[in-house]
């Protein structure tokens, strides 16, 4: 193309999203980002929703055999009353939302069998694990209708909370933000041998945390409107694992959540009332070294975090809610007194920290534009080209920054950045040592605007893996480049 018209239609185009993005920002469809304005606009607020929290069953390994392990998994068409007397379409893996929790040890030989019974095309990819590239369930593995995916794979990495979900090109927001999402545990010696809660559902917590935005029948369409291109789709509620304003009754011990923001772009402040301490054990890929004690825990995009919280000073119906900033999203009844004592465990496991100077290669990745022109060093996915070469088992330091325009009054955008088929260590945020909380095992960290993050990682699996926005909306509309290993 021309050098001139290529200008001109940049420009032309930048100043179109200026001016629809303005109109938007001033009619304020929807929820805005600023919290006490989403709550004012809850269209749920004089409706009764209390109910009891679900916990997505353990998915069955049909294989008996000792060290092996196999599922079933069907992607399919649902429908769910998220609030009483309105029905919604929904989608979800075995069920009508969200999808089972696969739990493996580390050393196992896993499969699984994906079937598709949607009309449309989707993937399974599984979110920090490390496999090879096509066993990732990247947009590469695409699932045509009524087909079924078998990807095989052994379990070669330290105890986690990982999870699954969609990741079909231009495609991924809408399928995740339906219902297709669910957790993925990965056991080991260490877990297992810890003092810290193990039963699942019971003082062993799953928590999937998603805002939606509910229309006054509580319909969830997902329509976007210029601003999502921008911000990614941000809810009017939020439901823990598929329910509005649940209730959870706990013992008075020591509980364990496990949260997981699979959500398609907001990043959650959780905190619990009377700003109760709590200890975080793991981040996204395993323990942390020690426990680090806590008031509030910021979760970006597809970040997970493990706590224990010590109840043993609480009494048979006091109750305790777990807080988005100032937003009330589940309340913690006390149900059960018990005598039993129990100890919060200090040192976790022991992480062998990379060493710089060893790194082989520095990688540099810029996040920037807006809108439906967001992109990674200048550039918009394109499944034909690879954009980075690495060699397995080499130490890379990966440099990532955000250079994304703030607009007027708004803030700028901060972008979460996940890299597929490894877990990371982040040792600088802008030429400074990470916040304890974050110098575990990593897939995904929040960059800020003009931000600097510097992250070390071995990449241990062969193939070709994605890295990219975990803002759904921005990945889809192509914040996303391919890395080969060979
Ligand atoms: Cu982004």
């Amino acid at each position: 193309m021309n050098k001139n018209i290529k200008w001109y239609l940049i420009i032309v185009f930048s100043v179109l999203i200026l001016i629809i993005y303005t109109g938007y920002y001033f009619t304020d469809i929807g929820r805005s980002l600023d919290r006490e304005i989403m709550i004012e606009n809850d269209p749920l607020s004089d409706k009764e929703n209390s109910n009891k929290l679900p916990i997505p069953p353990l998915l069955e390994d049909i294989d008996p055999e000792e060290g092996k392990a196999e599922f079933n998994l069907k992607v399919q068409y649902g429908s769910k009353e998220f609030i009483k007397g309105y029905k919604t379409e929904t989608l979800g893996y075995n069920g009508n939302y969200l999808g089972p929790t696969i739990k493996v040890s580390k050393g196992d030989d896993v499969k699984i069998n994906v079937e598709n019974m949607l009309n449309e095309p989707t993937t399974v990819h599984w979110h920090g694990l490390e496999v090879p590239g096509e066993m990732d369930g990247g947009p590469h593995q695409v699932i045509d209708p009524n087909n079924t995916w078998k990807p095989y794979f052994t379990i070669d990495q330290q105890a986690a909370t990982l999870w699954y979900h969609p990741h079909l090109l231009h495609r991924t927001g809408e399928q995740v933000y339906k219902g297709l999402a669910g957790l993925f545990y990965i056991d080991d010696s260490i877990s297992n041998e810890l003092n810290i809660p193990k039963e699942y559902g019971i003082n062993d917590i799953p928590l999937v945390i998603q805002d939606k935005r509910f229309t006054e029948n509580g319909d969830i369409p997902y329509e976007l409107s210029m601003r999502d291109l921008m911000n990614g789709f941000l809810g009017n509620e939020v439901l823990i694992n598929g329910a509005l304003n649940p209730q959870l009754d706990l013992k008075n011990e020591i509980v364990r959540l496990r949260l997981l923001n699979g959500s398609n772009a907001i990043t959650y402040e959780f905190s619990f009332s009377n700003e109760i301490e709590f200890y975080q054990i793991a981040s996204d890929g395993g323990f942390l070294e020690n426990s680090i004690r806590m008031n509030k825990l910021s979760l970006a995009p597809a970040e997970r975090a493990e706590i224990l919280i010590d109840f043993s000073n609480y009494k048979l119906g006091d109750k305790i809610t777990l807080r988005d900033a100032e937003y009330n999203l589940m309340t913690i009844n006390i149900a059960e007194e018990t005598n039993k004592l129990s100890k919060l465990p200090d040192n976790l496991t022991e992480i062998k920290y990379h060493n710089r100077d060893e790194v082989s290669k520095i990688r540099k990745f810029v996040m920037s534009g807006m809108g439906p022109m967001v992109a990674i060093n200048g550039k918009q996915m394109n499944m034909d080209r690879i954009d980075e070469k690495l060699n397995l088992n080499e130490l890379e330091e990966w440099v990532i920054t955000n250079e994304s325009v703030g607009m007027g009054m708004m803030n700028s955008t901060p972008h979460p950045f996940h890299i597929h088929g490894v877990q990371f260590q982040i040792i600088e945020r802008n030429g400074k040592s990470p916040p304890l909380n974050e110098r575990g095992w990593k897939d995904t960290v929040l960059v800020d605007n003009d931000e600097e993050v510097r992250v070390l990682a071995v990449f241990r699996k062969k193939g070709l893996f994605m890295y990219h926005c975990h803002i759904l909306e921005h990945e889809d509309s192509g914040m996303m480049g391919q890395f080969l290993v060979e």
